[in-house]
């Protein structure tokens, strides 16, 4: 039984493609710089966008219309989505998708209904799971959506809450073991607070601490592999999140002892909402050697809040492929679309050519990145512009064999120095460059 029977499996056309659905350069098994496409783009599908997203807005109703839209009961809409799910990827040739536990089953009254109403559908889950390639990126559990993480919810002013988060984190984290699950995300959808007036911000910051060394210590009795990963975010819905940025969560994780323990899901739109561009935030997990996995998408830059939309910019693609490449990839990790279709593309179709926008700029822009390493210059500038570090006083600093009475003795007599022009007009051209060859 089919549910897209309109949609056929996605063939890759080659460049001169325009077929909305058709890939122009996602060739999953082609390989670039040693590694096949599939594999350094490990693409998956976020559930919460793709199934479970409506076309509601703050000011209008749901726009988008779907098969399933004349399913009632909640249990069997719930296994039809995840039908839908698997045959979605298999069509599109993504190999992952990833969920929040609210996402794949409808909650009950009491937490234990609702884990078995979880466990219904993670066997149903299980079951396609046999027959499938499709497996799951990673899991992680809505601890913002209902009304009860108000304040947060491991930083929750609340104990009961706190309890109820740890619990419902408890489950998912057993459930993404017991589906495969390659990674566990913590995005920290409430923790944080909207004003410093009613806020004990160290016993929060604490709280959260220890809330993530129970996940820890929880997952190792257990006996779960996977990788916990953060993914921060400075705002929204909270005025301010506690995981600002990579280099604030960073800080956090070192300052409670928890940096072996984690690394980065870097988003896209978060990136741009903190301020910073996506190669930032990669750059800087990256160099840490915390750099996980990534939810790819992009934000309107003129617009103050995560729009979540398809990324379709090749500019920003290939300086984050740049950096992904240099990362050695990012398995166990990958490219997750945490990315909605805009309410006016409200038919089945459109979900599937704006995956396949995303997953070809990707490409573009792993062919792109692929192309400015290989040809080389930015990195013989880049090299060229320490040159200074390679020898003589550079050398003595970079070994740490400086004081400040060795560089003043070295420099007092010396004329004023003039560093190299940085020449960054002519290296965005290079990036140009890359990203036009490679759409040949
Ligand atoms: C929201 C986040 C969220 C996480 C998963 O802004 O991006 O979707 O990726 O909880
Ligand atoms: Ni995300
Ligand atoms: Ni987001």
């Amino acid at each position: 039984m089919s549910i897209f029977d309109k949609i056929e499996r996605i063939q890759y056309k080659g460049p001169d493609n325009r077929d909305p659905l058709a890939f122009s350069f996602y060739n999953p098994e082609e390989t670039i710089m040693g590694t096949t496409m599939k594999e350094y783009l490990r693409f998956a599908v976020a559930f919460w966008h793709t199934f479970k997203g409506d076309g509601l807005d703050m000011f209008g109703q749901p726009t988008a219309r779907r098969s399933w839209d004349s399913v009632k009961d909640p249990m069997t809409l719930a296994k039809l989505k995840v039908d839908a799910a698997f045959e979605f990827c298999e069509k599109l040739s993504i190999d992952y998708f990833c969920f929040h536990d609210r996402d794949i089953a409808p909650e009950g009254n009491t937490l234990r209904q609702t884990n078995n109403n979880l466990d219904e559908i993670v066997r149903h889950i299980s079951d396609h799971l046999k027959t499938s390639n499709v497996g799951i990126l990673w899991g992680t559990a809505n601890l913002f959506a209902h009304p009860r993480f108000m304040h947060g919810a491991a930083t929750s002013c609340d104990a009961d809450v706190y309890a109820y988060a740890a619990a419902q984190v408890k489950k998912a984290i057993e459930v993404t073991k017991e589906l495969g699950g390659k990674n566990y995300v913590f995005w920290g959808g409430r923790e944080g607070y909207e004003t410093l007036l009613n806020t004990n911000m160290s016993l929060e910051i604490e709280n959260l601490a220890r809330f993530f060394h129970m996940a820890v210590d929880y997952a190792k009795e257990i006996g779960f592999e996977g990788q916990f990963l953060i993914e921060p975010k400075p705002m929204e819905p909270t005025k301010h999140q506690y995981d600002f940025d990579v280099a604030n969560a960073l800080s956090f994780l070192r300052k409670y002892g928890l940096e072996e323990h984690f690394k980065f899901n870097v988003e896209a739109n978060h990136a741009t909402l903190a301020g910073h561009d996506f190669q930032h935030e990669l750059r800087f997990a990256r160099i840490n050697g915390l750099l996980g996995s990534v939810d790819a998408n992009q934000g309107d830059l003129l617009l103050g809040w995560d729009t979540d939309q398809f990324p379709t910019d090749v500019y920003s693609t290939t300086l984050g492929m740049y950096e992904i490449i240099k990362n050695g990839g990012l398995n166990p990790g990958g490219l997750n679309f945490d990315a909605k279709v805009r309410r006016g593309s409200y038919e089945e179709k459109d979900l599937f050519s704006s995956h396949i926008a995303g997953m070809d700029t990707f490409a573009l822009g792993l062919k792109a990145a692929a192309k400015l390493l290989q040809e080389g210059t930015l990195e013989d500038l880049l090299k060229e512009r320490y040159r200074s570090f390679d020898s003589g006083i550079g050398k003595e600093i970079e070994e740490g064999r400086a004081s400040f009475k060795s560089l003043e003795e070295y420099i007092i007599d010396k004329e004023s120095p003039l560093p190299e022009p940085s020449r960054q007009e002519y290296l965005e051209r290079l990036v140009n460059w890359s990203i036009v060859s490679a759409g040949r």
